[in-house]
């Protein structure tokens, strides 16, 4: 006789659709705001309507980059910050950007723990995007999060990313204060130079203070900055400031200069101009990822065009205008 081992109970979980998350997301419900990101990171066609919505209750959160090579210390100072910002009662927001792929493990697993200790104590939301596997692109889901969190009333909501790769700059560049955090000690050149972000950092930071290098990395920076250009039209001179998450020397400082910046941002009207050129950089962006998408599609078609080609059927131009869906001329159709 043969014994069946009874069957256990399937957990059934019903499918939310985003829309009916989205007053949740709005009055604050970290599971729905979870739920949310979870979404925008997977690019679910389905929650596109959802984030439109949510895009609406935006606007009014102080959105700060946070970047610099790997290694720079950016993690760590992120945990020193939301603990000095919830401290003075603010509602603090982290989207970091692992730089390693969700496979790798280690690093991953220790930057979240290091900051969810900081992020529990202060009731902080801190979320890791991983850099694969972004349907919608790693900016557009990226700076979904961003708007999920300023919808439902974070601020200031940080975002950490290696400032490096096109995507990375777009997400750094969405932010109203970049912050370039700049390692002693990791060779004699400022790293950000290699990056090419130096030019575009509010405030510059020089992690790991405390280091014997770091007096070095800080003059090197201020007679870059002699010589470097800043933003044309703003009056804001970028502070160069040593902090060290280790004693938390002039970590306060650094929140202050933040605050500063912002309020600066809001009073010389600095802050229309960047807004406008932040939506500049997202539509473009999107756009840009869309159309390397549908192109991507139509390249699998690339073969039967070849031959045509080789033949001397068709010339490479009139390949490639087939190859799109265009017409002879180059028409869109
Ligand atoms: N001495 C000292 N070490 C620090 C300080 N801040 C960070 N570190 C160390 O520097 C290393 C890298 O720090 P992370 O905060 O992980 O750096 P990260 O920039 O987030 O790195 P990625 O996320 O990999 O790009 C860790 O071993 C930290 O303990 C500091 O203020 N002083
Ligand atoms: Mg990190």
């Amino acid at each position: 006789m043969t014994t069946f081992a009874p069957s256990r109970p399937v957990k059934r979980t019903t499918y939310i659709p985003s829309m009916e998350l989205v007053p949740g997301v709005i009055a604050g419900s970290v599971p729905g705001i979870a739920r949310m990101i979870t979404r925008a990171e997977a690019g679910y066609p389905e929650a596109s309507a959802a984030l439109a919505e949510i895009y609406k209750h935006t606007g009014k959160a102080h959105i700060v980059g946070i970047t610099g090579v790997p290694g720079a210390g950016k993690s760590t100072l992120v945990s020193s910050l939301i603990r000095a910002l919830a401290s003075d009662g603010y509602k603090v927001g982290v989207i970091a950007v692992d730089p390693s792929s969700p496979f790798s493990g280690g690093a991953i697993l220790g930057d979240r723990v290091r900051m969810s200790d900081a992020a529990e104590s202060c009731r902080a939301f801190v979320r890791s995007m991983a850099t694969r596997g972004h349907l919608g692109g790693l900016a557009r889901s990226t700076l979904q999060a961003v708007d999920i969190l300023d919808a439902a009333g974070y601020s200031p909501i940080i975002i950490e990313t290696v400032g490096v790769g096109q995507d990375e700059v777009e997400v750094v560049t969405a932010a109203h204060t970049i912050v370039v955090l700049s390692a002693p000690g990791l060779g004699d050149d400022i790293q950000a130079i290699k990056a090419g972000i130096l030019e575009i950092a509010d405030i510059h930071a020089v992690s790991k203070s405390d280091k014997p290098e770091a007096p070095a990395t800080v003059s090197a920076l201020k007679g870059m900055m002699a010589l470097g250009t800043y933003r044309t039209g703003s009056n804001w001179s970028p502070p160069v400031l040593p902090v060290s998450s280790v004693s938390g020397e002039r970590i306060g400082e650094l929140k202050d200069a933040i605050g500063r910046h912002w309020v600066h941002l809001r009073e010389s009207g600095e802050l229309a101009t960047r807004q406008r050129s932040i939506c500049r950089t997202r539509i473009l962006g999107t756009a840009r990822h869309l159309f390397q998408q549908k192109f991507d599609e139509k390249a699998g078609g690339l073969e039967k065009y070849i031959q045509a080609v080789v033949n001397r059927d068709i010339d490479p131009l009139v390949a490639a205008h087939m190859l799109l869906g265009w017409d002879h001329e180059g028409r869109i159709t």
